[in-house]
């Protein structure tokens, strides 16, 4: 077995030279589902894991805008449609200076398992841009995102290609990004979502990944007789994600400790409350300030500059800032310190070093394309409301939010039990893989 796998990883990795992140994404898949496609014979033999790590379309294009200083400037824009077995391409949009190839095609890919096992009927797609929207002013994010949906428009459309948010792509990029398409196409479709509520969006869509990653974990913790009330909270992070999985924490009666941005991390002993989160989202949201401005109106907080979360104990730990956020020596110092659960908000935040010591120590680990797919989910569910034009309540998207984070956690559990703990990836990968391979197989050799 470990030579089918090494076997097909040195070809992918020929193939793929200088992404580090796509190999690190596609090892992980491999490692769990080659294994199973071996042992099934309408996998085995057909290719299908090769077919999936090759992008059905990549698309790379030049993004130029005017600053306020009327200087040109240059960015790159990106579209990687990876596969579209069971839907239309679906995925975010991240505008980001570290945003490369690489980046792109492993969100791209871990998109198509993730969509998967949402149940709902999309394909995997991601796509952005290098640009940096931090300390852009309104205007000049408004410019560059017209410029970039001019030339991304031909690629997408309501049934082949849907972009969402993602890390810098939050609902005013979406607003700038809809109203361009609107104009070049004269017509008004779901073709983004994320859209703000009066123009199409579904309620509850701001929440659901924040609020899903919760969810699932509660998942996780019920099964093993534990729950997240009174526990203690680390969380990593603080944009959409982090604050909606802080607000769902502190509504289930647990105690949130810290959020970060990539300046350090932030520290309330007594942990944050409704009101104290209320004003970050509104510093961070709204005043576009940093985190360590909380400090001017809570002073007995701390803030560590340069320093990750992971230090701090908890009983939780939730990464929802980044890739590789959380190494090795972070996940030595979570178990030392007792942490019991860890639920990926962001994709692919662990290493896989520190996966393995997570698993190694008995630590729950959810991996993000199971735990963090209650964003897409309700991605999903706001493109089936604009297909009927028609909006359904918070109180409907949030219900059927929990039965979908349920549903993926009950499919973990059926292809990741093992014969005293739940491999959570295993499960994951192999549920998501299944319903994809045999879309792939009965559409013929694509
Ligand atoms: P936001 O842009 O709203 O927030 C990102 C947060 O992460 C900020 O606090 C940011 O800090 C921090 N961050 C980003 N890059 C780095 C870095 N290189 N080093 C340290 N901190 C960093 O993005 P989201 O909350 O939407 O996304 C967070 C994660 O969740 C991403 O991995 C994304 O792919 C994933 N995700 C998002 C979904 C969504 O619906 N939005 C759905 C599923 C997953 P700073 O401001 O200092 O950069
Ligand atoms: O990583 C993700 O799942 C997202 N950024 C959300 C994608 C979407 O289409 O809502």
């Amino acid at each position: 077995m470990e030579k089918i796998i090494n076997d097909f990883l040195a070809q992918v990795e020929s193939r793929n030279q200088n992404e580090p992140e796509f190999l690190q994404a596609v090892t992980e898949v491999a490692e769990t589902v080659l294994p199973y496609i071996v042992q099934h014979d309408i996998y085995y033999g057909q290719n299908i894991l090769l077919r999936m790590v090759e992008p059905e379309r990549v698309v790379s294009f030049r993004v130029a805008w005017i600053d306020d200083q009327e200087k040109i400037q240059v960015n790159r824009g990106y579209r990687i449609e990876m596969n579209s077995a069971i839907g239309p391409y679906k995925g975010g949009l991240r505008f980001h200076p570290s945003v490369n190839l690489s980046v792109l095609k492993f969100l791209a890919f871990e998109q198509i398992f993730k969509n998967s096992l949402t149940t709902l009927p999309m394909g995997g797609g991601k796509g952005g841009s290098d640009f940096d929207p931090k300390g852009k002013s309104d205007t000049e994010v408004m410019r560059f995102c017209q410029s970039f949906m001019t030339e991304l428009f031909r690629h997408i459309g309501p049934n082949r290609d849907i972009p969402a948010g993602d890390i810098g792509v939050g609902s005013r990029e979406i607003g700038y990004l809809f109203g361009q398409y609107k104009r070049l196409k004269n017509e008004f479709t779901g073709v983004l979502t994320g859209k703000g509520v009066s123009w199409g969006g579904s309620l509850i869509r701001p929440e659901a990944t924040g609020y899903g990653v919760v969810y699932f974990t509660e998942n996780m913790l019920n099964h093993h007789n534990e729950s997240i009330k009174d526990k203690t909270v680390v969380i990593s992070g603080s944009g959409n994600v982090a604050q909606f999985a802080a607000e769902k924490c502190i509504q289930l009666g647990a105690k949130v400790l810290t959020l970060s941005d990539s300046s350090g991390y932030l520290y309330d002993a007594e942990g944050l409350n409704e009101e104290k989160l209320a004003h970050i989202m509104h510093l961070k949201n709204v005043e576009r300030k940093r985190l360590h401005i909380y400090l001017e109106k809570y002073p007995k907080a701390a803030f560590f500059p340069n320093k990750k979360v992971w230090e701090v104990a908890g009983d939780i730990a939730l990464p929802c800032a980044t890739q590789n956020e959380l190494d090795i020596s972070d996940a030595k110092k979570l178990v030392a310190n007792g942490c019991q659960a860890v639920g990926e908000g962001a994709n692919m935040p662990c290493t896989p070093e520190a996966i393995a010591h997570f698993q190694s120590n008995n630590v729950l680990y959810a991996p993000g394309k199971a735990s963090n797919a209650g964003g897409v989910a309700v991605s999903g569910l706001e493109m089936a409301q604009n297909s009927l034009r028609y909006s359904w309540t918070r109180k409907q998207v949030d219900d059927k939010l929990k039965e979908i984070m349920a549903d993926i956690h009950t499919s973990c559990l059926h292809y990741g039990a093992g014969e005293n703990h739940i491999n959570y990836v295993k499960g994951a990968n192999i549920a998501g893989f299944v319903k994809v391979a045999d879309a792939m197989l009965a559409q013929g050799v694509v």
